[in-house]
C-alpha cells in the first residue's frame, strides 16, 4: 500500500473522531461551563494527528466489525491521549508553551485551569467509552473489560508510570533496559490499548485480541521511538511543538543511547515484528500493516 492510504486512513479516523470531540466539547461548554469548559474545549479541538483513533478503527475492522459508533472508542481514547498532553507541558513536567501549533493549555488559559482540565478529561473519556459502547451494543461485562484496559492503560502501570520514571530520570543515563520500560508504558501502553480496544469492540476473540497487543505492543514502542527521532531531527514547525526539548531537558532517548542510525534501526525492527505478530495471527489487515510503516516513517 502507497503511504498516501495512511494519510487516508487517518484522515477518516479524524473526520469520525472530531465530530464526536465536538460534541463532547459543545457538552464541557455547557458543565463545567465558563472558563474550564472553555479550555477542555480548546485542547480538545487541537489538530492532532489521531493516530491512536486510526488505530482503533483499523483494528476493529480487521477483528470484523463494521458500525460507525467505534468513532467513540476512539474518540475516548483520543481524550486520554489529550489529557496526558495537557498535562505533560505543564511547567511541572516538561514545560513547553507550543503544542500541535498553538499555545499550550496552560499558557493558553493559566497552570491552575489546564492543570483542572487534564484531570476532567480522564472520566469524561470514560463516559465517551460508555456511551459508544451503548450505540454499539456491547453488553455490560465487555464495557467492563474495555473500560479497565482503558484506565490500566493511563495509569501507574501504563501512561502515568512510563512518564513518572521519565521525570525522576532526566539527566540520568539509562540502559536499553530501562529505556523500553519507560517507551512501553509512557506511550506504548494507550497505543496497545487503542488497539485492544478495536479487537474488543468488534467481539473478537481471545486470538484476535492477543494478536492485537502483540501488534500494538510493537507499534507502541515503534511510535515512541520515531518520535524521539523526530524530537532530534525535525524543526518545530514541523512538529507543531519545540523541537529538541529531549536534550534540553537531558532526557535519555533510544537517540541519546543508539545514535540515531542505531534508534532508526530499532524502530524498523519494531514495526516488522508488529507485521510479523499479524502474520503469525493470521490477521489480514492491509491498514494496519500501512499504519505500522507509517509509524516509522512519519515527519511529524
Ligand atoms: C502524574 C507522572 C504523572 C503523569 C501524568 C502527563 C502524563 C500523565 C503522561 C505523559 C504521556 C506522554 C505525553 C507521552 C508521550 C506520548 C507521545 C509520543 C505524544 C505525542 O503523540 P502524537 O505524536 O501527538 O500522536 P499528536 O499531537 O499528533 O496527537
Amino acid at each position: 500500500m502507497s503511504p498516501g492510504s495512511a494519510e487516508a486512513l487517518l484522515t477518516e479516523a479524524r473526520d469520525l473522531t472530531d465530530a464526536r470531540l465536538a460534541a463532547r466539547a459543545s457538552l464541557l461548554r455547557r458543565s463545567p461551563g465558563g472558563r474550564h469548559g472553555e479550555a477542555l474545549a480548546y485542547a480538545l479541538g487541537t489538530a492532532g494527528k489521531r493516530v491512536r483513533p486510526a488505530l482503533v478503527l483499523a483494528s476493529y475492522r480487521a477483528a470484523g466489525g463494521r458500525a460507525p459508533a467505534i468513532a467513540g472508542i476512539a474518540a475516548a481514547v483520543e481524550i486520554v491521549h489529550t489529557y496526558s498532553l495537557v498535562h505533560d507541558d505543564l511547567p511541572c513536567m516538561d514545560d513547553d508553551d507550543q503544542r500541535r501549533g498553538r499555545p499550550t493549555t496552560h499558557v493558553q488559559y493559566d497552570v491552575a485551569t489546564a492543570t483542572r482540565a487534564g484531570f476532567v478529561m480522564v472520566p469524561v473519556a470514560v463516559e465517551e467509552l460508555t456511551a459508544a459502547a451503548v450505540e454499539l451494543g456491547l453488553d455490560a461485562e465487555r464495557l467492563g473489560r474495555m473500560a479497565g484496559i482503558l484506565l490500566e492503560a493511563s495509569g501507574i502501570r501504563g501512561m502515568v508510570g512510563g512518564q513518572w520514571l521519565d521525570l525522576v530520570a532526566e539527566g540520568r543515563t539509562l540502559d536499553l533496559t530501562e529505556l523500553v520500560d519507560i517507551h512501553r508504558r509512557k506511550t506504548g501502553a494507550l497505543i496497545e490499548a487503542a488497539c485492544v480496544l478495536g479487537a474488543l469492540a468488534a467481539g473478537g476473540d481471545d486470538a484476535m485480541v492477543a494478536t492485537l497487543t502483540a501488534y500494538g505492543r510493537e507499534v507502541g514502542v515503534a511510535f515512541q521511538i520515531a518520535d524521539d527521532l523526530l524530537d532530534a531531527t525535525a524543526t518545530t514547525e514541523q512538529l507543531g511543538k519545540t523541537a529538541g526539548r529531549d536534550a534540553t531537558l537531558e532526557k535519555a532517548t533510544y537517540v541519546s543511547v543508539l545514535g540515531q542510525e542505531g534508534a532508526r534501526q530499532e524502530a524498523l525492527r519494531h514495526a516488522g515484528a508488529a507485521r510479523a505478530a499479524l502474520a503469525d495471527g493470521g490477521v489480514r489487515s492491509d491498514t494496519l500493516l500501512t499504519l505500522a510503516g507509517y509509524i516509522v516513517q512519519r515527519r511529524s
